[in-house]
């Protein structure tokens, strides 16, 4: 069978500006149908933004899609900026987005961060969602930090490393995302802008399976890596915030009823499988697909069949 491709490119019918704290104030756009199935894409990152590709997963025609930037990144305000910015933040206004437009329950679509978002989002409101369909699933635990910023994912990418290594000074390498956070939070611009550059393009040249010069580009632009590169580390010294490290697998419990589907990459080097497969481990019930020839973006193209079938069976719940 022929595999199902993204849908045509796509405006917004609506954009939207929300004051959600006295700092924040967070951009979020309505696309497709109004009276269709609600939806909401959560990026990753954390620090991502949208772009308008992630419009494109989800039939226009019978889905009203909200996608929406996070706090400090895309056209959300203040740029990069790390106050008041936590995950339990970011699920209050998903709330917020969702009470705005006057929706009930929708599907929760989110790869990478986007994962974690949506599964502390669903675990938080359980009733809310109605569906969920994850990609390249992160939970942010130690061993997943440890494996992309320290000591792992260097094995397959000893050259880009190379790169991911040179702003910081063999005596700092101990712990690399530390050096990194004193860094990204510099008062001097230029050594934040060296080490968000750095951080950012080490993730673009491990995220496609193969090598990809546009998505390298994009991650080493200015404005795109000082949030990328100074929310990830921001939340990854953080812990993302969780009480417990194992917090998404052991509340699995509390979503276990709500239908969803798990894709993910086998040659995933950013998100490596070993963290799917103990969701899938811990929750038999959502089906769980591994495209065997994809690493970890959301635009492989066995990634995006898996997707789009996935929201063309959500879209008739
Ligand atoms: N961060 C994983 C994540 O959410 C650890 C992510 N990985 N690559 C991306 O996001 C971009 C496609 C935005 C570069």
């Amino acid at each position: 069978m022929s595999k199902r491709k993204l849908y045509p490119a796509i405006e917004p019918f609506a954009t939207h500006r929300l004051a959600v704290s006295g700092l924040h104030e967070i951009y979020f756009e309505e696309i497709g149908a109004e009276s269709g199935q609600p939806a909401i894409f959560v990026h990753g990152g954390p620090g991502g933004g949208i772009e308008p590709i992630y419009r494109r997963y989800f039939d226009p025609s019978r889905y009203h899609l909200v996608l929406f930037d996070q706090r400090g990144c895309g056209q959300s305000t203040p740029h990069a900026c790390l106050e008041e910015n936590t995950t339990w933040d970011l699920v209050a206004d998903m709330e917020r987005i969702r009470e705005e437009l006057g929706i009930e329950r929708w599907v929760v679509f989110g790869g990478s961060w986007g994962s974690t978002l949506s599964l502390a989002y669903a675990q938080t409101h359980p009733d809310r969602v109605m569906a969920l369909v994850l990609r390249g699933i992160f939970l942010l635990r130690p061993e997943e930090i440890r494996w992309f910023y320290q000591e792992g994912a260097n094995a397959i990418y000893p050259d880009a490393w190379e790169e991911y290594l040179a702003p910081i000074p063999e005596a700092e390498r101990g712990d690399l995302v530390a050096a990194y956070y004193r860094r990204l939070t510099s008062d001097d611009p230029a050594i934040r802008a060296e080490a968000a550059r750095a951080w950012s393009v080490w993730e673009g040249s491990t995220s496609k399976l193969l090598p990809n010069a546009e998505l390298i580009d994009r991650t080493g632009e200015e404005r795109f890596a000082e949030a990328f590169a100074r929310i990830e580390c921001h939340y990854f010294t953080h812990g993302g915030f969780f009480d417990q490290p194992n917090q998404l697998l052991d509340n699995v419990d509390r979503i276990r009823q709500i239908p969803a589907v798990i894709v993910q990459g086998r040659y995933d080097v950013v998100c490596p499988m070993k963290t799917a497969w103990a969701l899938h481990r811990r929750w038999p019930e959502a089906a769980f697909h591994v495209v065997p020839d994809a690493g970890h973006s959301g635009t492989e193209v066995g990634i995006i069949d898996r997707l789009v079938s996935a929201t063309d069976e959500f879209a008739a719940l």
